[in-house]
């Protein structure tokens, strides 16, 4: 549906008078989806939706789709739709068609009505969040909408690439049950299926354990906060801190309900619980838990931290399999994140405890002992049911062949894996990273790393270099938004949009991707975004 213009057949003076009173919002002309749909066939047409239009829900299990279908009733009419038990005149039907794999969906507009026929109750979801921009965006807001036009089409559709994932880190920053509820909405919209919740960081844990009180208590507030660029080690009297107190967490009932909204949008919530680096909020609260017992206070400045779990006591994995047992119980999904990047080793290096364990367990190389941690942590959460996911460090030694590989130090470690029969997500920080800066200038918040503008992110090819065999082992990408500089849900957004849309394309239209004709639509998915006030970065229409 290469630059598909449609031409509204009627004259808006005419609209006014078919409408009766209220506004009939027409066509806008232009047909622009994103991600890019497989196949889009276009027919002779209109369907004119409007508080009248039922759903019928012939799917089991469609309910969140029905309540997604209400949504855009309340954004157009004010009111969600009804539902009637038989298709009838101007029906929104939702039916399953065994014929389609879990995630797809068609969706077929005709002048009598809407038919979304599904794989499973998700593909029928995407196959709304599609309708959604196929309205003109100008409908979205005000609620006082009579009639909106959509054209006549048939969309077959599916994603190449089973796993689209965003990370939030919570911990450096803190977003509220609310904010992470928004951010959910901009994520399903974007066909997003995983939310990777990053809890646990030196500067603040922030997910109530009931058997560990102290870590919320204690671990969840920081002294203060580096605000200004990060020296790398040498803080002195230049750096800038905001000397407010600074904290945050979600009790167990909150993130049971991040969890149920989550699912309502079909997106899998993956927690991720750091271990054994980038632990310091942990051994704040309790000291026994590093190599020295040393009393430290949450940190309050960004980078790499030497102080982690040691690995070399018994009450040290006591304490983070107790953790996890009450973290897979919140998190109804496959997948449990326990973090492994950027593990200095020099505590273990003058460890007793740590030197025991490598006596005990016949290690060679210090890094064995996170080796040796990350087996460890699997088997106790494959007991519960649960597959281990960590960053691509947990490569370095040796890993288990079940464990997942989240590849972020380019895409290397996701190919070592994927060569290795272990299942990789690819995020590197060259295309993945979104607290990147996306533009230089006057104006531009401060942020980390480097320069990740929208046209890059939208040129990553996650399966460079592998062989058709090996891509099986590829399950899909992630952006990940690190918060060391990101200290508001306004800014969140400006990060995410419209980066999220230019990398969405690869997991969801990868054998499709046209940049140009990304350009085009990404226009009119601005005017969505407008709509729904969302706060997204307008360089990409500045060139
Ligand atoms: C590296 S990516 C980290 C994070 C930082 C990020 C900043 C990863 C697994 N670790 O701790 O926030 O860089 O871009």
């Amino acid at each position: 549906m290469r630059h598909i213009v449609l031409r509204t057949a009627l004259a808006c003076a005419a609209w006014w008078g078919l409408a009766g009173c209220g506004r009939t919002v027409p066509a806008d002309g232009e047909l622009a989806v994103i991600p890019q749909p497989a196949s889009v066939g276009l027919a002779e047409g209109s369907f004119l939706l409007s508080a009248r239009s039922p759903i019928v829900v012939g799917m089991e299990g469609a309910e969140p789709v029905a309540r997604a279908l209400d949504q855009v009733g309340e954004a157009l009419f004010g009111r969600p739709l009804r539902r009637a038990d038989s298709p009838a005149a101007g029906a929104v039907v939702l039916r399953r068609d065994t014929a389609l794999a879990g995630e797809a969906y068609a969706l077929t507009v005709s002048p009598e009505g809407i038919d979304i026929a599904a794989g499973s109750p998700a593909g029928a979801f995407y196959a709304v969040q599609t309708l959604r921009q196929l309205l003109p965006p100008e409908a979205f807001g005000a609620g006082d909408v009579r009639r909106a036009e959509i054209p006549c089409l048939t969309i077959v559709d599916e994603p190449c690439m089973r796993y689209r994932g965003v990370m939030l880190d919570a911990a450096r920053h803190f977003f509220t049950v609310d904010e992470v509820k928004r951010l959910l909405d901009i994520l399903a919209l974007h066909k997003i299926n995983t939310f990777h919740w990053h809890l646990t960081d030196d500067q603040g844990w922030r997910i109530e354990i009931r058997k560990y009180p102290r870590l919320t208590e204690f671990g969840s507030v920081r002294t203060r906060t580096l605000i200004g660029r990060d020296p790398g080690g040498e803080y002195d009297e230049t750096c800038r801190f905001d000397e407010t107190p600074y904290g945050g967490f979600y009790t167990q009932q909150e993130i049971r309900d991040v969890v149920a909204y989550a699912a309502e949008r079909f997106i899998t919530v993956i927690p991720e619980i750091e271990f054994p680096g980038h632990a310091v909020s942990a051994l704040a609260s309790y000291p026994w838990l590093g190599c020295t017992g040393e009393q430290y206070e949450v940190r309050q400045t960004w980078d790499i931290d030497d102080r982690v779990y040691c690995p070399g006591k018994e009450t040290t994995f006591e304490f983070i399999e107790n953790v996890l047992a009450e973290v897979a119980e919140l998190f109804p999904g496959p997948y449990v994140h326990i973090g492994g990047d950027e593990c200095p080793m020099t505590y273990w290096k003058g460890c007793p405890h740590c030197r025991a364990r490598m006596r005990s367990e016949g290690l060679t190389h210090w890094r064995q002992l996170q080796n040796y941690s990350t087996a460890r942590l699997e088997r106790f959460l494959n007991a519960r049911g649960k597959q281990l996911i960590g960053w691509d460090e947990i490569l370095e030694g040796e890993v288990t062949p079940t464990a997942t590989i989240m590849s972020w130090r380019g895409t290397e470690g996701g190919i070592r894996a994927a060569r290795q029969g272990n299942y990789a997500i690819m995020s590197p920080g060259t295309y993945c990273y979104f607290d990147h800066a996306q533009a230089v200038g006057e104006g531009e918040p401060l942020s980390w790393g480097g320069y990740l503008p929208v046209d890059k992110v939208y040129a990553f090819d996650p399966c460079a270099g592998l062989t058709p065999g090996e891509r099986r082992f590829i399950l899909g990408v992630q952006a990940n938004l690190w918060t060391e500089y990101i200290a508001d849900f306004d800014h969140l957004q400006y990060m995410l949009l419209p980066r999220l849309s230019a990398l969405v394309e690869t997991a969801w239209s990868l054998d499709r991707k046209d940049w140009e004709d990304y350009r085009r639509r990404v226009d009119r998915l601005r005017r969505l975004y407008d709509a729904c006030g969302y706060n997204y970065a307008r360089h990409l229409w500045a060139e």
